[in-house]
């Protein structure tokens, strides 16, 4: 059994891990740290909460004081440090906050869980997984085989360039610190609870409503997608299996350009309306309602600043060492998120709309707890 710490599980991946997390291991008893941002979501772990199975701490990673008295009460043996800023088009317009949280943040997570397992004599029982991206590396031409463990650091967005700095600090307190860390480098995500500032989410959300769908450039660019309960179990068993100090790089094996994600969703969205005749009253405005296909709503747009071409994960350390690989076939998984999308229409529209945000900040973010 292990006391453990899940930074930004109020996030996608985080609210994801946390199911998971809570399902495959009943025993280990959870902190959620997280600092209820834009980004966070409670609903899915409300009940949670309330069944006192997880315990929620508003707070930030930022708050050294905070941090520690956490490592102090509960006695982590396990972290899984998720809490980033995390979307690359924010880190243009304002790169600050990605240094704040992704760099210093990590940092003083990294001194305060050395510090306590050092005071206690348990690093050797201890371990610290970092979660950070295939963004790292950079950009692949069309030809270029997919990013492996040793592939250079070349980032090029601000998001980029602050995870690229944390995962150095991490390696950095594993060399120099003997600090218990594994890094795991992982390709694009989608599924359920995703923010719908992110690609596959925004598409889903715009047909629905009848808006643009924006495409950046010309939509040539591709990404390698990745469902999120596939980056949940391999997180659990870099953390349980990985070897310290090592890196894995995740991913899904499902390259694809945008241009091809945006018509998949809306071929499917199509598919759906006609399949479903009252989907048609609950959406008016998308196409599909009047019998017309969202690829209608397809708008190539202005292209990201620095937008990187290619991203591709080599992912066969993972699959050798630990026996770990996706299983969720892109086709499907995008189905089943769609499907997810169409029932959680109040989650969405609270979070589009700012109602949710007006919530949270109701009922949570006094609650600096520990
Ligand atoms: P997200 O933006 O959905 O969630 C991030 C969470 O971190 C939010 O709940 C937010 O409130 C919290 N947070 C932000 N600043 C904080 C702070 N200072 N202290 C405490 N909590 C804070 O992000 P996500 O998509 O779930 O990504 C989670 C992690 O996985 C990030 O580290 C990201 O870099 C990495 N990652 C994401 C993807 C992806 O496709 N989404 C792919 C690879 C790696
Ligand atoms: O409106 C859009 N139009 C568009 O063409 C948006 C939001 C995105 N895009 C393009 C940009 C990218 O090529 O779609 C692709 C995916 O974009 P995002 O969803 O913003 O993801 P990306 O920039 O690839 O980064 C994601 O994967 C790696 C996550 O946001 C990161 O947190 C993760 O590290």
């Amino acid at each position: 059994m292990h006391s453990v710490l899940i930074t930004g599980g109020a996030g996608f991946i985080g609210q994801n891990l946390v199911h998971a997390w809570r399902a495959a291991r009943p025993g280990d008893q959870l902190v959620v740290l997280d600092a209820l941002t834009y980004a966070a979501n409670l609903r899915s772990l409300e009940p949670l909460i309330a069944g006192g199975q997880i315990k929620f701490v508003t707070g930030s990673i930022n708050d050294a004081d905070l941090v520690l008295r956490l490592f102090e009460e509960h006695r982590f043996t396990r972290v899984a440090h998720l809490a980033a800023e995390s979307h690359v088009d924010r880190s243009i317009v304002d790169p600050e906050a990605f240094l704040q949280t992704n760099v210093l943040g990590t940092f003083t997570l990294l001194k305060a869980a050395l510090d306590c397992w050092r005071a206690s004599g348990t690093l050797e029982l201890a371990r610290f997984l970092h979660v950070s991206t295939d963004e790292v590396y950079g950009s692949l031409l069309p030809a270029d085989p997919a990013f492996t463990e040793t592939t250079p650091y070349r980032p090029n967005s601000p998001y980029a360039a602050s995870k690229a700095a944390s995962d150095h600090m991490v390696r950095a307190f594993v060399t120099t610190y003997g600090m218990p860390a594994l890094i795991t480098n992982c390709s694009n995500n989608y599924g359920p609870y995703q923010h719908p500032e992110k690609l596959i989410p925004l598409m889903i959300i715009h047909a629905l409503e009848g808006k643009p769908l924006p495409i950046y450039g010309d939509g040539t660019n591709v990404r390698d997608w990745l469902h999120v309960s596939d980056h949940c179990e391999a997180l659990m068993a870099v953390i349980d299996r990985g070897r310290i100090g090592e890196t894995y790089n995740i991913g899904g094996g499902n390259e694809r350009n945008n241009r091809e994600v945006v018509g998949q969703i809306c071929d499917a969205i199509d598919g759906a309306f006609s399949a479903e005749p009252g989907l048609a009253s609950r959406f008016r405005s998308c196409p599909a309602a009047a019998n017309l296909s969202c690829r209608s709503l397809m708008t190539f747009v202005t292209d990201r600043a620095g937008h990187d071409h290619r991203y591709a994960i080599d992912a066969r350390k993972l699959a050798d060492e630990l026996g770990n690989r996706s299983s969720v076939r892109f086709e499907d998984g995008l189905r089943q998120t769609i499907r997810w999308y169409l029932d959680q229409e109040t989650w969405w529209r609270d979070v589009t709309s700012g109602a949710y945000r007006d919530w949270i900040d109701k009922n949570y973010s006094f609650r600096i707890a520990v």
